[in-house]
């Protein structure tokens, strides 16, 4: 079988029309992770990718200098301790290609490939309230019947291209860094721009400024960036790991956000202005995003985060030679992590280099593409090549763009259309036997992504399973508890200084989406512990009803 982007992919076809118990939508870490939960409770599951194989964000960010930037030792899976034994990282961040043969050979290892179907993307999913089933179409033309759906699109899939006008014209190569070619691009002696300064954009610009004639940055907003200080892993450091694996796993989930960095414990405003300094110089050399966690309050107070975001702000124009370049590259106007917080490789000190440019759009706006390159202010500026490192609409782009539709007819897209609204992240009002991994309103993004990933599939599947075990045909969420979450997601979220930033988290990179904070940041410990009472509790906040009732359908838990 061959993917719509050339790669050769394994698994199975799906039949022309077929009836499963679970279809899992997306086979990234979580999707995987579902498939195999699932399975390990008897559950009769298939799964679909757009993608011609696993691997889901690790799949299609092929970009170079992509890599992950939470540890790779805690960047991966805890349901089997065999897999966490056998497999050796490399590097203390993977490099993509690392993480997603880590992908690949979970899948192989747990024979998932036969569950799965490949380079098929879901066009329409509707719930047939007379089965309680869910209709899903793909553009194969396959029809499946699954008594319950399971998302698992990832946060970060659907990517976006900015409005700019005249792009038919350019007769350059264009690239966006989620939908990366899969065969190596030579930018060698081109010249080439690169739009957008986030995460992406931050590991990119320093490889193709190495090889480039000449690198362009068009940057919208400066952002924040620590250093990575990235090595390989010491075999010692990978035994001592490894003789404590189930006690990390716990630890993990006993933690924020699924990172084991150990924090001063302090706050800001009490300590010294000396020993704010050591402290952050010390995390600074130390590298990573371990630098946010060093005292309690940076995200969430402004005059600790100030001090902190003064900080680094410093480091820039110690890095950055020419003083002129250093202003521009200083982030302005939004706390310190609360656009996600980016960890580089020399990114700054890209810009000492003689072939790098950087403009300012919002001096010189990008008006648009010509022939020969793009618009900035009253100058063209020619380019061969431009690369799109514009982000994505994240968290809910790629569930209001699969067409689904619950109950009654209603589309997640007009229920979501004044921002996203789900109980745990994980349900919908109005969309009976729909299960989001990793929705607006969990942890997600907020936490290493495998994880995070990994707790909804064993949840979802506990469901699935516990559903089929009694009988029950439906489960939908409460509206009054899903508006309850919605409420507490607002609160904890109103308690940081995350909504003080027109970053993604708030939809505020898409033209015309609700400005809503989207992901939950009370805490992973936390939020595993209220998922955990609400199973405990039978599915609390949820209506069960079984179809051998009719349609009236017993409200098994209605009355509890
Ligand atoms: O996307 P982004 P990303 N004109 O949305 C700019 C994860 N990730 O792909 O800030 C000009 O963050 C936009 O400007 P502004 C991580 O969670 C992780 O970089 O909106 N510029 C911004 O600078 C990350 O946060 C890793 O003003 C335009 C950039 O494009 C998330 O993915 C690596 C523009 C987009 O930044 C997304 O990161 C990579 C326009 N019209 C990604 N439109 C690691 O683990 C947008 N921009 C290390």
């Amino acid at each position: 079988m061959t993917a719509s982007d050339g790669s050769d992919t394994a698994g199975q076809a799906a039949p022309a029309q077929r009836q499963v118990e679970a279809l899992v939508i997306g086979l990234g870490f979580a999707g995987l992770s579902a498939v195999h939960q699932l399975r390990e409770r008897g559950v009769d599951v298939h799964a679909l990718d757009a993608a011609g194989g696993p691997g889901g964000i690790w799949y299609w960010n092929r970009y170079p200098g992509a890599r992950c930037d939470v540890q790779s030792l805690w960047y991966s899976y805890g349901f089997s301790d065999e897999l966490q034994q056998e497999w050796e990282w490399s590097e203390k961040y993977a490099r993509q290609p690392e993480i997603l043969r880590y992908a690949e050979h979970v899948t192989d290892r747990f024979d998932l490939r036969r569950d799965c179907t490949f380079s098929t993307r879901v066009t329409a999913a509707e719930f047939d309230a007379g089965a309680d089933r869910w209709e899903v179409v793909t553009d194969t033309g396959t029809r499946i019947r699954a008594r319950f759906l399971v998302t698992a699109t990832g946060c970060l899939s659907s990517s976006r291209i900015p409005e700019l006008t005249n792009a038919d014209a350019f007769r350059g190569r264009t690239f966006h860094t989620g939908q990366w070619p899969h065969q190596p691009v030579d930018f060698t002696g081109r010249r080439v721009g690169v739009i957008g300064t986030g995460s992406s954009g931050i590991q990119i610009i320093p490889m193709l400024a190495a090889v480039a004639d000449r690198l362009t940055v068009f940057q919208r907003t400066a952002n924040f960036s620590i250093p990575a200080r990235n090595r390989p892993y010491t075999p010692e450091e990978q035994r001592s790991v490894k003789a404590d694996y189930p006690g990390i796993r716990v630890a993990q989930r006993r933690s924020h956000a699924g990172a084991l960095h150990s924090g001063t414990g302090r706050s800001v405003l009490d300590v010294t202005q000396e020993q704010l300094a050591i402290e952050l110089e010390s995390r600074w050399e130390a590298g990573g995003t371990a630098f946010m966690g060093s005292f309690t309050d940076i995200l969430s107070d402004d005059r600790a985060n100030h001090l902190v975001a003064e900080f680094a702000r410093d480091k820039i124009r110690r890095i950055v030679t020419d003083p002129e370049t250093a202003e521009k590259l200083v982030p302005r106007g939004h706390p310190i992590g609360a656009k996600r917080i980016c960890v580089d490789d020399h990114y700054f000190e890209t810009f000492n280099r003689d072939n790098v440019d950087l403009v300012d759009v919002n001096a010189e706006a990008l008006s648009g593409f010509t022939e020969n390159g793009l618009c900035a202010g009253s100058r063209e500026i020619a380019l061969d090549d431009v690369v799109f490192a514009t982000g994505y609409d994240a968290m809910t782009g790629a569930l209001t763009r699969m067409g689904i539709r619950g109950r009654d007819g209603l589309s997640l897209e007009q229920a979501w259309r004044a921002g996203p609204r789900s109980y745990l992240g994980i349900a919908v009002h109005g969309f009976p036997n729909l299960f989001i991994a990793a929705g607006p309103g969990s942890p997600s993004v907020m936490v290493n992504g495998v994880m995070a990933g990994e707790q909804h599939a064993e949840w979802i599947a506990d469901a699935i399973a516990f559903l089929g075990a009694n009988g029950i045909s439906r489960i939908e969420a409460r509206r009054a508890d899903q508006d309850a979450w919605v409420q507490h997601v607002n609160d904890v979220a109103a308690k940081t200084l995350f909504p003080k930033a027109n970053s993604w988290y708030m939809g505020a990179n898409v033209p015309g989406k609700p400005r809503v904070f989207m992901p939950y940041t009370g805490g992973f410990n936390n939020y595993v512990d209220t998922c955990a009472r609400v199973a405990a509790d039978g599915y609390a906040g949820f209506d069960l009803s079984a179809q051998s009732t009719g349609a009236a359908a017993a409200r098994l838990r209605g009355s509890r």
